[in-house]
């Protein structure tokens, strides 16, 4: 399967919020590469990943990271991939220290960034197969039939259950 996302993150313990992401696009057929990749710990390896993600094939990259989260805005300024951000949940700080590190890039250099933790995860999912949509008419369906599902599994009235 071909491999356009590439789903990467500071930790280890990011990964149960970035698997959010993942498992968006698993339900929808995308194929994806998961990594850690830390802007602190392993700078080479962020820097070899920005500079071969478009000979790779890359179309959106997914960057996650918590506390001073700078792999995301780093990430942008080695590749033109399109990236989105999203600010894992800390603990000192309840995430906004994730949120704002990855939010407040200079002009230049984007990073579409997503809401804190799990919820921002799964929309970089759906923000990533929109991108990829665009030149994709089979994704396009199927994207907007997942949409629907969704749409169509929302109760019009509260239950006491
Ligand atoms: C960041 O530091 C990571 O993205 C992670 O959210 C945070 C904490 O990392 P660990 O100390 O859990 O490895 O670089």
């Amino acid at each position: 399967m071909d491999r356009p996302v590439g789903i990467i993150m500071g930790s280890q313990s990011d990964w149960p919020t970035m698997r959010e992401a993942a498992a968006i696009l698993d339900e929808l057929g995308i194929g994806y590469e998961a990594r850690i990749v830390s802007a602190h710990r392993t700078p080479d390896r962020l820097w070899d990943y920005g500079n071969t993600a478009v000979s790779r094939g890359l179309k959106v990259i997914i960057a996650g990271a918590g506390g001073a989260a700078h792999l995301p805005g780093m990430m942008a300024s080695k590749t033109r991939v399109p990236v989105i951000g999203v600010p894992v949940q800390t603990r000192a700080l309840s995430g906004v220290d994730s949120l704002y590190s990855i939010l407040q890039m200079p002009k230049g250099y984007p990073v579409a960034t997503m809401a804190i933790g799990s919820a921002g995860a799964a929309n970089a999912g759906l923000m990533a197969a929109g991108i990829l949509a665009i030149s994709d008419d089979v994704l396009a369906q199927r994207l907007d039939d997942w949409r629907s599902a969704l749409s169509a599994s929302i109760p019009e009235e509260p239950s006491d259950d």
